[in-house]
């Protein structure tokens, strides 16, 4: 793969991993307990959920018997921000590894196949988490999202 490609790959995980970071880690307690419907998980069970599925994914694709750990009430905040950047960078050596190496993954084949998947689940429970914050009538400030969308582009003039 062209290696100016390759680096952008990267980059744009690495944009998605940071945004997802500040926008959790800015969340308050109470935040993180929010739920769209009684019936739906919490913000902070949602997080837990992202780890798991990068690990059981990545684990899959690797051709590794998934675990699937997601059991028990979440960790904290500042567990759970630990666990993120841990998966985030797991994903990313993965899939830098196969882009040098062309060996492809199972199931996906190309790596960018497996990021993404794991990009449109994520931005399908952040939009979750936007919804359960706007339930408890403590949604995401201007700050907060301008600080995500600063993130995944240069601000706009
Ligand atoms: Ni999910």
């Amino acid at each position: 793969m062209d290696q100016d490609l390759a680096a952008t790959a990267l980059q744009s995980w690495d944009r998605h991993a940071t945004a997802l970071h500040d926008l959790i880690a800015a969340l308050s307690p109470e935040q993180l307990q929010a739920r769209a419907h009684p019936t739906s998980p919490s913000v902070a069970e949602q997080v837990d959920h992202l780890h798991a599925t990068r690990l059981f994914w990545m684990a899959y694709a690797s051709e590794k018997s998934p675990d699937w750990s997601e059991a028990g009430p979440p960790p904290s905040r500042d567990v759970l921000l630990g666990q993120l950047a841990e998966s985030a960078g797991r994903l990313r050596a993965l899939v830098a590894s196969r882009l040098v190496s062309g060996q492809p993954l199972a199931i996906y084949g190309h790596p960018l196949f497996l990021q993404q998947h794991l990009l449109w689940h994520e931005a399908y429970h952040v939009g979750q988490i936007a919804l359960a914050l706007k339930t408890l009538g403590l949604p995401l400030t201007e700050p907060q999202t301008d600080r995500i969308w600063d993130t995944l582009r240069p601000p706009c003039p």
